[in-house]
C-alpha cells in the first residue's frame, strides 16, 4: 500500500458477545461492497467469515476472520472476531491487530460477560468504537430500554447519531440526525434512496439532534462557546470533533441495522471512514529494547524500522503454518530476513499472503498499518515480535488465559492414540488455550480448555484435521487442596546403607495465605543449621510435594511454607537427601494443619422460557447450585447462578431435555471454595482407590 493511502485504511474489527450477529454484519459489509455475489449467511452455511467446516456445522464463530473492500475508495480489512467465551481469547489477542471496532449489541438479549469482557479489552487498548444496534428486524422489547442499561454498564457516552424508522418487522431506515435526511430501504435489496425525515418523527428527530450536538459540543471547548453563543455549527465541524472525541473515547456514537435484511450498512460504512481511526492516527505503539529494556514508540509509518506484532497462528491445510501479523512500522517483503528478538533467531520471509475469508491472495510487500499472513515460518509464535535488526523492538506477548475445564480422552484406536500428541501439538500453535497432558496417576490424557463447547470443538478438528479420533470420558474436576490451619513439624531423612549415607533434617512451618496467593517459600535459616546451598533443595522438594497434593493427590495452592530449622552432615548430606527430607517434613506439617479440598465454583447464566424457570431452578438446588437473580427479557427467564463444576460437567444435554432444546446456558470459572466434608471423603476414598489399583497394576507387571 502506497504512503498516501495509509491514513484512508481502515483496521476495523467486529466484536461483540456471542450471537450478537457480527458475522452476518461482516457478510452485509462484504455484499454492500460487491465483495461477493450473494449475501452470504451464517445459518445457511454461505458464509465467507464463518468459513471452517466446525463453524458451519455450528453456525459459530470460532476463530478471527479477516478480509479486504474498500468502501468509497476507503480501503478496509474486515475483522471478524468470536464472541462466545470459549474462544474468546482469540478475539481478546486479535483486538492487537485493529485500533477501531464496529461494537455490536444485540437489542433483543441483554449484555452478557463477554461482552464487558471485551469492552474492557477494548478499553485498556484505547481502542475507539461505534456502537451498532443489529437485529433491528428482530422482536425486540422497548430499544431505549435495552441500549440505555447497555450503556451503563459499558461506561461510556453514547451519542445516538440516527433514529430507527419503523421497528421489528416494520424497520426500514434510519434517520441521520447531522443531516437531517432519512435513508429508506427497498424490502431485503440493500437499496436506498435518500428523502426528508418522515413527518412522523419530525419533532423526535429535532429533539434528538439538539441533544446530540449538545453531546459532541461538550468534548470541545471552542465548540461549547459557539453552542452556547447560539451559532449554528457545521456538519463538517461537528463530525471532525465527532472524530476526535471517539478516538480519544469520549464519545461513542451509535448507530442501527438490521444486517440480515441489507439495512443501515452503507450509513455504518460512512461512519467507519468518518470516525474510526487509520493506522497514521492510532495512538504510537510502545515497545521495549530487547538489549535494554528501555521504552520506545514506534509510529505507523513507512519510512520507520520495520516490526511487526503476530497476533494469531493459522494451521492451512494447503499453505501449511500461517503467522499472521500486523505490520507496526516500516514494511515488509518477501525474501527479506527479520529478527525476532524474543528467540534470538533470524526468519527469511517467503510466501505472504491477504487473507480473504477462506482464500488467501499472495502479496509481495506489506505496509505500516497492514495485516498480512507470511508462510512456514520455522520459530515464530503467537505473541512474538519480528523487527530489523539494526532497529530492535519488542512488543508485549498476548494475554493468557488458563483452562477452566478438563476432560480425559480416550483414543479410538492405537492408531488414533499415535496420532493424538501431533494433532494437538499443531492445534496448540494455533489455539494456545488448549492444554493436553498425560496424568501421572492414571495414565489418562487430559485435555484442558475454555469450557465444553471449545473441548468438543476441539477435538471434532482433531479427527478432520489430523485423522485422530477421540472419545472423551467424564471430564475430571481440578479439585485443589489447602490447608486451614497452621503448623510445624520435623522432616527428617537418614539413611546407612553400607557406604554413604544419606542425610537431610529440615523444620518447616506451613500457614494458610489468601485464597489465590498460591505459594510462599520463607528461609529463615540463621547461624548455618542448613548450609546455604542446601537452601533450593528443601524449596523444591517443597514444590513437589505440593504438586502431588497430600489428601487426594491434587495440587496444594495458598500455603506458606517457612523453614526455620535443620541440621546436616558433612558427608551424607546432599541436594537428594534435603529435597526428600523437606518433602517428609512438609507432609508431616499438612497432617496436622487441616488439610482441605477445594472445589471449582461456576458462574452459570442460564436463559430459559418462562414456563421452564421453575424446573431449571429445581434442578440448579438439586446440583447444590445457588441462584444470585433473575431477569426478565420479554418472555425469557435469565436466571444467575453459582453451582459446583463437579455438579455440572454434562449440564448441555441436562438443560436440553429440562427445557425441551429452548434452554441456552454459559458458564466461567468464577472461584474455588472449600467442598463439603461428605463430599470430600468421596474424593480421597477414590483417590486411594485410584492409587492402589495402579499399584496392584505395576506389581502385577513387575511380577
Ligand atoms: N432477525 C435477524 N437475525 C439476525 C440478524 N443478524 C444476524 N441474525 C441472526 O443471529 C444469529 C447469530 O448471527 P451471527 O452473525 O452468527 O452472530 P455472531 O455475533 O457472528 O456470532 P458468534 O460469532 O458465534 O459470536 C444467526 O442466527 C443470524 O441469522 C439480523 O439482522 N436480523
Ligand atoms: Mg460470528
Amino acid at each position: 500500500m502506497a504512503a498516501t493511502e495509509l491514513d484512508k485504511l481502515r483496521n476495523v474489527g467486529i466484536v461483540g458477545q456471542g450471537g450478537s450477529g457480527k458475522t452476518s454484519l461482516g457478510e452485509a459489509i462484504l455484499f454492500a461492497a460487491g465483495m461477493t455475489q450473494r449475501l452470504g449467511k451464517v445459518q445457511d452455511g454461505t458464509s465467507v467469515l464463518d468459513h471452517e467446516a466446525e463453524e458451519i456445522k455450528h453456525h459459530v464463530s470460532i476463530s478471527t476472520a479477516f478480509h479486504s473492500l474498500a468502501w468509497k475508495k476507503y480501503p478496509m480489512t474486515l475483522i471478524d472476531t468470536p464472541g462466545y467465551a470459549a474462544f474468546l481469547a482469540d478475539s481478546i489477542n486479535s483486538m492487537r491487530a485493529f485500533g477501531g471496532a464496529v461494537f455490536v449489541l444485540n437489542p433483543s438479549v441483554g449484555l452478557r460477560v463477554e461482552s464487558e469482557r471485551l469492552w474492557a479489552q477494548a478499553n485498556e487498548n484505547r481502542m475507539g468504537r461505534l456502537l451498532f444496534v443489529s437485529k433491528m428486524d428482530h422482536e425486540q422489547a422497548n430499544i431505549e430500554s435495552r441500549i440505555t442499561p447497555m450503556l451503563e454498564i459499558l461506561e461510556g457516552k453514547g451519542i445516538y447519531l440516527q433514529l430507527p424508522i419503523g421497528v421489528e418487522a416494520n424497520f426500514k431506515g434510519v434517520v441521520d440526525l447531522l443531516s437531517m435526511k432519512a435513508y429508506l430501504y427497498e424490502g431485503d435489496s440493500g437499496k436506498f434512496s435518500e428523502a426528508d425525515v418522515p413527518e412522523e418523527l419530525k419533532i423526535a428527530a429535532e429533539a434528538a439532534r439538539q441533544r446530540l450536538v449538545e453531546d459532541i459540543s461538550e468534548t470541545d471547548d471552542e465548540l461549547l462557546e459557539k453552542f452556547l453563543d447560539g451559532q449554528e455549527l457545521s456538519v463538517d465541524e461537528l463530525k471532525k470533533t465527532i472524530r476526535r472525541a471517539t478516538g480519544e473515547r469520549k464519545l461513542f456514537p451509535i448507530l442501527y441495522g438490521s444486517p440480515l435484511r441489507q439495512i443501515g450498512i452503507a450509513q455504518l460504512l460512512d461512519a467507519v471512514i468518518d470516525y474510526l481511526p487509520s493506522p497514521v492516527d492510532e495512538v504510537e505503539v510502545e515497545g521495549s529494547n530487547p538489549i535494554n529494556g528501555e521504552t520506545i514508540k514506534r509510529a505507523a509509518t513507512l519510512d520507520a524500522p520495520f516490526s511487526a506484532y503476530v497476533f494469531k497462528t493459522i494451521i492451512d491445510p494447503f499453505a501449511g503454518k500461517l503467522s499472521v501479523m500486523r505490520v507496526m512500522s516500516g514494511k515488509i517483503s518477501s525474501d527479506v530476513t527479520c529478527y525476532v528478538p524474543n528467540r534470538q533467531v533470524r526468519e527469511k520471509v517467503g510466501h505472504m499472503f491477504r487473507l480473504e475469508g477462506k482464500k488467501q491472495e499472495q502479496v509481495k510487500e506489506a505496509a505500516a498499518g497492514e495485516i498480512v499472513a507470511a508462510a512456514k515460518f520455522k520459530d515464530v509464535a503467537t505473541g512474538d515480535t519480528l523487527c530489523d535488526e539494526k532497529a530492535p523492538i519488542q512488543y508485549s506477548g498476548p494475554v493468557h488465559f488458563s483452562p477452566n475445564i478438563s476432560f480425559a480422552l480416550e483414543p479410538k484406536t492405537k492408531a488414533d492414540e499415535d496420532k493424538l500428541p501431533q494433532g494437538l501439538h499443531r492445534m496448540k500453535e494455533e489455539d494456545q488455550t488448549i492444554d493436553l497432558h498425560r496424568d501421572e496417576e492414571t495414565r489418562d490424557f487430559i485435555l484442558s480448555g475454555m469450557g465444553q463447547q471449545h473441548i468438543e470443538i476441539v477435538v471434532e478438528k482433531l479427527k478432520r484435521k489430523y485423522g485422530a479420533e477421540v472419545v472423551l470420558k467424564a471430564p475430571k474436576v481440578p479439585y485443589k487442596e489447602t490447608i486451614r490451619g497452621t503448623a510445624s513439624a520435623q522432616g527428617r531423612l537418614k539413611k546407612q546403607t553400607g557406604g554413604r549415607g544419606q542425610f537431610g533434617d529440615t523444620w518447616l512451618k506451613v500457614e494458610p495465605l489468601s485464597a489465590g496467593s498460591g505459594f510462599e517459600f520463607v528461609d529463615q535459616i540463621v547461624g548455618g543449621a542448613i548450609p546455604r546451598n542446601y537452601i533450593p533443595a528443601v524449596e523444591k522438594g517443597v514444590r513437589e510435594a505440593m504438586a502431588s497434593g497430600y489428601l487426594a493427590g491434587y495440587q496444594m495452592v495458598d500455603v506458606r511454607v517457612t523453614l526455620y530449622d535443620g541440621s546436616y552432615h558433612d558427608v551424607d548430606s546432599s541436594d537428594m537427601a534435603f529435597k526428600i527430607a523437606a518433602s517428609m517434613g512438609f507432609k508431616n506439617a499438612v497432617e496436622k494443619a487441616k488439610p482441605v479440598l477445594l472445589e471449582p465454583i461456576m458462574n452459570m447464566e442460564v436463559s430459559v422460557p418462562d414456563e421452564c424457570m421453575g424446573d431449571v431452578i429445581g434442578d440448579l438446588n438439586s446440583r447444590r447450585g445457588k441462584v444470585l437473580g433473575m431477569d426478565t427479557k420479554g418472555h425469557t427467564q435469565v436466571i444467575k447462578s453459582r453451582v459446583p463444576m463437579a455438579e455440572v460437567l454434562k449440564y448441555a444435554p441436562d438443560l436440553r431435555s429440562i427445557t425441551s432444546g429452548r434452554g441456552e446456558f454459559h458458564m466461567e470459572f468464577s472461584h474455588y471454595e472449600e467442598l463439603p466434608a461428605h463430599l470430600a471423603e468421596k474424593v480421597v476414598k477414590e483417590a486411594k482407590a485410584r492409587k492402589t489399583a495402579e499399584q496392584e497394576g505395576e506389581h502385577k507387571a513387575h511380577g
